[in-house]
Formats: structure tokens, sequence, C-alpha cells
């Protein structure tokens, strides 16, 4: 790949996961509340007073990304579980749901992942958001068709996400930030094709039902998107109300984030999400200097964006000279 290339890319995946990062910490402080008026969401996010602490969803994508790093792109499926249960140990006050940290604490003492994300919810396991949540680093390898990006989403969402509807939001997830960032700048992103490569890669008929239901919502009211979508922690009530949120504002990361937080319910989340994409079409130039300043450990995110930029035009250029 060109420097110039790379430079490109390094930038979509950066402002991908910084302003995850940054969407997830501006939500927390929302999560679980509806009802909120715009006017005090806009408050809180336009002009945040106090550091942007980040919740699991930016700590198990940041572990994501350096597994991804390291392993060439791959997803090593122990070594992933692993990775996830020790960032839970050391820091379980992240905001981890009830599942995710029932499930971390068993292989954090030694239960083979397979057995730990069976055991969840009856045995049906999780089909909470928190697989599509982390995925966003799966979407920005260069060089990955959109085939190859959907089976590592499937791969890196199994160590804890076994439920089809939760694999399902892990795959919507990452296709949505690779089609994002695949994108030129100044493009809008094409709503049918987002909706149609993800439709035909996702595997249950409930995730088509609420895919087919986006192009219906693009204009008109934020408060059709809470109508029609549950926007809770599961990865059918919050990864099509993210999808949604960023097609209508493709370039407006903080308008994104403050309709994500409007919706109510998992708001870290569903704003985090809908800020990744945003990131990976419009690059870290896109960050409001606001909510740079205040992000926690702003040089960890950039450097994990970095290593995964790095690892994919060293790929890519093993593959030219091959
Ligand atoms: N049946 C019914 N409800 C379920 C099921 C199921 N099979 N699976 C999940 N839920 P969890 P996550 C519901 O705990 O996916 C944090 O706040 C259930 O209500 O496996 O990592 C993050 O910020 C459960 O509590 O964790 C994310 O918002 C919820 O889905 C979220 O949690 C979450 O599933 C990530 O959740
Ligand atoms: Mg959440």
């Amino acid at each position: 790949m060109r420097t110039a290339e790379t430079s490109l890319w390094r930038t979509r995946v950066r402002g991908s996961l910084l302003l995850a990062a940054c969407a997830d910490a501006l939500g927390s402080a929302f999560e679980g509340r509806r009802g909120l008026s715009p006017e005090q969401v806009a408050a809180a996010v336009d002009r945040p007073q106090s550091p942007l602490r980040w919740t699991d969803d930016t700590a198990q994508m940041l572990v994501l990304a350096a597994h991804l790093a390291e392993h060439g792109g791959l997803v090593a499926s122990d070594a992933l579980a692993a990775a996830f249960a020790d960032e839970w140990s050391a820091e379980p006050w992240r905001g981890y749901g009830p599942g995710a940290a029932q499930l971390l604490s068993q292989i954090a003492t030694g239960v083979p992942w397979r057995v730990a994300g069976r055991s969840l919810f009856d045995g049906a396991g999780s089909l909470g958001n928190g697989a599509a949540m982390r995925v966003a680093p799966v979407g920005l390898i260069t060089g990955w068709g959109l085939d190859a990006v959907a089976s590592a989403a499937v791969a890196s969402a199994l160590v804890t996400h076994v439920h089809p509807e939760g694999i399902d939001g892990a795959v919507a997830q990452a296709l949505a930030v690779a089609l994002a960032a695949r994108t030129p700048r100044r493009q809008r992103p094409s709503a049918e094709e987002l909706i149609g490569a993800i439709a035909s890669r996702t595997a249950t008929a409930a995730f088509t039902a609420e895919l087919e239901a986006i192009p219906a919502l693009l204009d008109g009211p934020a408060g059709a998107i809470s109508d029609r979508f549950r926007c809770d922690a599961t990865a059918l009530g919050a990864v099509p109300a993210a999808i949604t949120v960023f097609l209508r504002y493709p370039d407006d990361p903080a308008a994104a984030v403050k309709e994500a937080i409007g919706l109510g319910g998992d708001t870290d989340t569903i704003a985090a999400m809908a800020a990744a994409m945003c990131g990976a079409h419009c690059g870290d130039s896109a960050v409001p200097a606001s909510w740079a300043a205040q992000l926690e450990q702003p040089e960890r995110v950039r450097a994990a964006a970095d290593r995964l930029a790095t690892l994919e035009s060293r790929r890519y250029l093993g593959e030219a000279d091959a």
C-alpha cells in the first residue's frame, strides 16, 4: 500500500476507535434512561465538563484490536477469550452486562469458553449486544473482502456470545464499519448497499426483519427509531438502531451521538456503535476537540488504532510482494 493510502486508512481507523470511545463515555451517563430531552443531551455532549471515562464496550474493543494486531488479523479463540477474561479481572467495574460478568469470571477460573458461553441464559447463550459493541476493529482490516470481515466477526463473537442473534449483531456492526471505511469521504454511504451486504451475511430472520425496517426511518423524527427498535442491551434491539442513526448522520458524529443517546436505553453502546461507523467514514479529523480533550487514555486508543492500521499495510505489502 502506498504511503498516502496507509495514512488515509490510519485516519479512518483512528477516527473509528476514538469516536467509539468518546461516544461510549458520553453515553454512559445516560445508560438505562428514557424520555431524554434534546437540550439535556446536547448540554452534556457539546461541552463535556468531566473526563470521558469509557465502559466495558471500549475496554473490550481495545482488547480485540490488540488481539488482531498480535495475530496477523486472525482470531485465536482461546487467546481472545483469555484476553477478555484478563481485562474483566483487571477492571470489573467498567459496567459489564450480567451475562458477560458471569461468563468472564468462569473463563478466568479455567472454564473453557465453549462451556461457559453455553451455560448462559438457561443454555440459550447471550443475545446481548456485547459482541457487536466491541467488533469495530474487525471491520477496519484493510484488504479484506466483506465475507472475510463477516467470518472474523463470527469468530470474535463466539468466545462470549453463542446465540445466533448475538452473533448477527457482531456481523452487522463489523460490516457496517467496514463499508463506512470503504466509502469515499465525500460520498454518502448507500443505505441499500449497506443493508443488502449485511442481510446477505446475517443468519437469523429476526435480524433481517429489523434491517428491513431501516429505510423507512432514515427521514423523519428520531422518535420513530425508538418506537421501532427496543434500543436495549440486546443485539437485535441495539445494532439496527445504531445503523439507522449512522445512515442519518454519516458525516456528523456529534449529531449522531446526540441522536443515539436521545433514543434512551443502552445509550453508551448504541452511541459507540454509531460513532464507530461515523469515524470509519470521516476519519479522526471529525473527532470534536472538546471530546478529544477529555477522553480517558487517548494515546492508548490511538496506539491501538495505529497498530491495527499498520498491521494491515504490512499484510497488504506482503501480499503484493509475494
Ligand atoms: N435471553 C434473554 N435475555 C438475554 C439473553 C437471552 N438469551 N442474552 C442476553 N440477554 P449480556 P453483553 C439480555 O449480559 O452482551 C453493558 O451494559 C439480558 O438482559 O450477555 O456483553 C454494555 O455497555 C442481558 O443482561 O452482556 C452493553 O450495553 C443483556 O441482554 C451490554 O452490557 C446483555 O447481555 C453488553 O452486554
Ligand atoms: Mg451499554
